[in-house]
């Protein structure tokens, strides 16, 4: 294909109704941000535009939860937001807002174009409606009863316990979420988007992507298109968002449906980002990550990123975003005949979490702002473990024993390991000063294919592979020490050893540089550790400065005050999902296998039993466990009498190391259930004879 002219790359613009998690930056952020280091690197014309979503329904109910103003709501989020973007160091060019008064006249502009090219029929229908709050219901305002699986609170759209996706008239007994009242349907115009019309069209536009897509990508359109496009209302009755411009008949209290306005918050962004170069004054751009090539565009210059058939546009977004951005927006764009369509939209699939999905109301999420609070300084280490298991094809799993096994083996051990050796045998050798020599080619040449490798998996998204492949450099560098062990080699022969440090050298030097789009903090550590300038010439990297532990290890205290942290949002969830306070002991630490296998339960029975002397709480019994008879003493008296467990079935633990009480040998246990009020139960389903292995 030929070569773009320039690249205009966009990140979902995440709702500001609340703080950013793991499965956000793994979804859209860190692909994108991979991806635009590259292109930066290469010297390219390109654009990072991401910013705000400040619509719709998912901002009003939040601010009705937390009892204060819309306004408030967006604000204090897209404060959270920003500062986490930042601080992992995701380099947009600017991160904008969609409550800018820019993006409302764009979107209103874009409503009048599509309005003046017919793109939109108005329709009126019926809607539920709130007489006690006088407003139209958002399908999130309502509630009732699933028809499909009789939960009680499903919503006007979906239902969150049988996952189907429900119109607001299909709940049983549906509820206002705002009065509580039952909601009357009334009727309401909309102005609806002729999808159907653009059918043929955006089939034919997507099966030229047909093998260029990612195929889950291609395959979710696909059974979209097969389903057949249906109009789309592309406004709503909610005092929240942009107003259909006045001049409309009709337009009176009718907002853009948000997903209407929030891709057109990537072309507003565009514009303020030139605005703001043009102006020379900063308030949503970055002008440390803005590129060289684009420093002196002027505020029209904007166009050129979304008008111009020689620029290519590439959507970075999370799967459940798919439909608006490879159908809906496209759509739009069309309709407008002066846009550009992407040229790829490679969405990841979904994170999941210690072996649940994400759930933000559920709190079983990792925050940033948590994690940035927790590791302060190791930003790149989650975006090393996030990228290890990015979803790019399937879903994937964060688990915090995984990331543990990372940091402390892979970036530990391999490439921290590596780095520090390098510097400290220069150091030893050679007061730090390295030794220019000529470079084994053989080495040369593996280092060329390494990094184009690391690039041709870059650039087609596959992002994964391409820093295994910087950590197999790793594993060689190691590799190729501990085959030539300078440190034995120094006493012999100083001239191999001279050559050997110089490849050592080099091969961190390329790792630094391959690592930058992936890693951009710890490339910079380690540049700046070798003294490797920003360009990568010769010059000045003669004098390296002081060894470092690029990755202090993780502890398994600290992990296990994550898994402690998911554990209690567990246990809030069951006490909110029963209603009741109970009382549930935390789950205790996992165990390997190993551990389970080693203890060794079996059937029991009960043959004989008498209270123990001077002790209120202990029965001395005798088990049959099959293969023979135990004493053993249990605190079970204040809940038993001796006559009425004699031939009770038990399940004892038989290898227990025995142990004395009031003077008599206990050898085993025998377990029962304990309720909240510390009741003992038999556990008994059948009838067994003893002596059987419980496993
Ligand atoms: N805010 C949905 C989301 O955060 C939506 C994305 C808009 S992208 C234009 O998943
Ligand atoms: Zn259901």
């Amino acid at each position: 294909m030929k070569q773009p002219k320039r690249y205009t790359v966009t990140a979902a613009l995440p709702y500001a109704n609340g703080p950013l998690h793991v499965g956000h930056l793994a979804g859209a952020y860190i692909a994108a941000d991979i991806y635009v280091r590259y292109l930066r690197l290469q010297g390219k014309d390109v654009i990072f535009v991401c910013g705000s979503d400040e619509h719709g329904a998912a901002i009003t109910i939040k601010a009705k939860k937390e009892n204060t103003t819309p306004r408030a709501i967006v604000d204090k989020y897209n404060a959270v937001i920003r500062d986490s973007f930042e601080k992992f160091g995701i380099a947009f060019d600017i991160y904008h807002r969609t409550s800018e008064a820019i993006h409302y006249e764009t979107s209103q502009d874009f409503f009048r174009i599509l309005n003046d090219k017919h793109a939109f029929e108005v329709k009126e229908s019926e809607q539920y409606y709130d007489e006690e709050a006088n407003q139209f219901l958002a399908d999130r305002y309502i509630m009732g009863t699933c028809p499909k699986c009789s939960n009680e609170n499903a919503y006007g759209d979906q239902c969150e316990k049988c996952g189907s996706t429900l119109n607001p008239t299909e709940l049983i007994h549906p509820r206002s979420t705002i009065s509580g009242n039952q909601p009357v349907l009334r009727k309401t115009k909309h102005w609806f988007l002729k999808l159907n019309e653009y059918q043929q069209e955006i089939t034919t536009w997507l099966e030229t992507k047909k093998d260029i897509w990612k195929s889950h990508v291609y395959g979710q359109c696909k059974s979209w298109l097969d389903a057949g496009l249906q109009p789309r209302a592309m406004t709503r009755d909610l005092d929240w968002g942009i107003p259909v411009p006045a001049e409309i008949e009709g337009a009176e209290g009718k907002v853009l449906y948000v997903w209407l306005d929030a891709p057109i918050g990537y072309i507003s962004a565009t514009k303020e980002l030139f605005k703001e170069i043009e102006e020379d004054k900063f308030h949503f751009a970055y002008p440390k990550n803005i590129s060289p090539l684009i420093r002196n565009k002027k505020a029209d210059d904007w166009k050129a990123y979304w008008q111009d058939e020689e620029t290519q546009l590439i959507h970075f977004i999370g799967k459940d975003n798919i439909v608006f951005h490879c159908i809906t927006f496209p759509a739009i764009l069309k309709a407008t005949q002066q846009y550009i369509l992407p040229e790829n939209v490679p969405a990841n699939e979904f994170m999941n979490l210690e072996g649940d999905k994400i759930s933000t109301s559920r709190n079983w999420a990792v925050w940033l702002h948590e994690y940035l609070e927790n590791f302060p300084g190791r930003e790149d280490e989650l975006r090393y473990a996030l990228i290890a298991n990015m979803p790019e094809n399937k879903d994937s799993e964060f688990t915090w024993t995984d990331f543990q096994t990372r940091v402390n083996s892979e970036l530990g051990n391999n490439l921290g390991n590596f780095v520090k050796r390098v510097s400290d045998l220069l150091h030893k050798f050679y007061d730090g000063v390295v030794p220019q020599q000529e470079l084994d080619p053989e080495v040369l040449q593996m280092l060329d294919t390494v990094t184009a490798a690391v690039q041709d998996n870059i650039a087609s998204f596959k992002f994964r592979d391409a820093q295994f492949e910087v950590m197999q450099l790793s594993s060689y560098g190691n590799k190729y020490l501990q085959d030539n062990e300078p440190w034995k080699l120094i006493k012999t022969d100083e001239e191999s050893v001279r050559k050997i440090m110089y490849t050592a050298y080099i091969i961190v030097e390329s790792l630094a540089v391959l690592m930058r789009p992936l890693l951009p903090k710890t490339a910079a550590k380690i540049e700046h550790i070798f003294n490797l300038v920003e360009d990568g010439s010769d010059e000045g990297r003669m004098q390296i400065g002081a060894s470092e532990i690029l990755f202090p290890k993780v502890e398994d205290e600290q992990i296990q005050q994550q898994l402690d942290k998911l554990n209690k949002s567990k246990m809030d969830n069951a006490v909110q999902q029963t209603g009741v306070e109970e009382h549930i002991a935390a789950v205790k630490p996992e165990i390997t296998f190993d551990d389970f296998s080693k203890l060794d339960i079996r059937t029991g029975k009960i043959l004989h039993a008498e209270k123990v002397e001077k002790a209120d709480k202990l029965l001395k019994l005798l088990v049959d466990v099959g293969f023979e008879q135990r004493t053993i003493v249990s605190g079970i008296a204040p809940h038993f009498r001796s006559e009425e467990i004699i031939g009770q079935q038990v399940s004892v633990v038989v290898n227990l190391a025995p142990r004395k009480l009031k003077g008599i040998e206990s050898n085993g246990m025998v377990l029962m259930a304990e309720d909240k009020d510390g009741k003992l139960y038999f556990v008994q389903a059948q009838e067994v004879s003893v002596g059987n292995i419980i496993r």
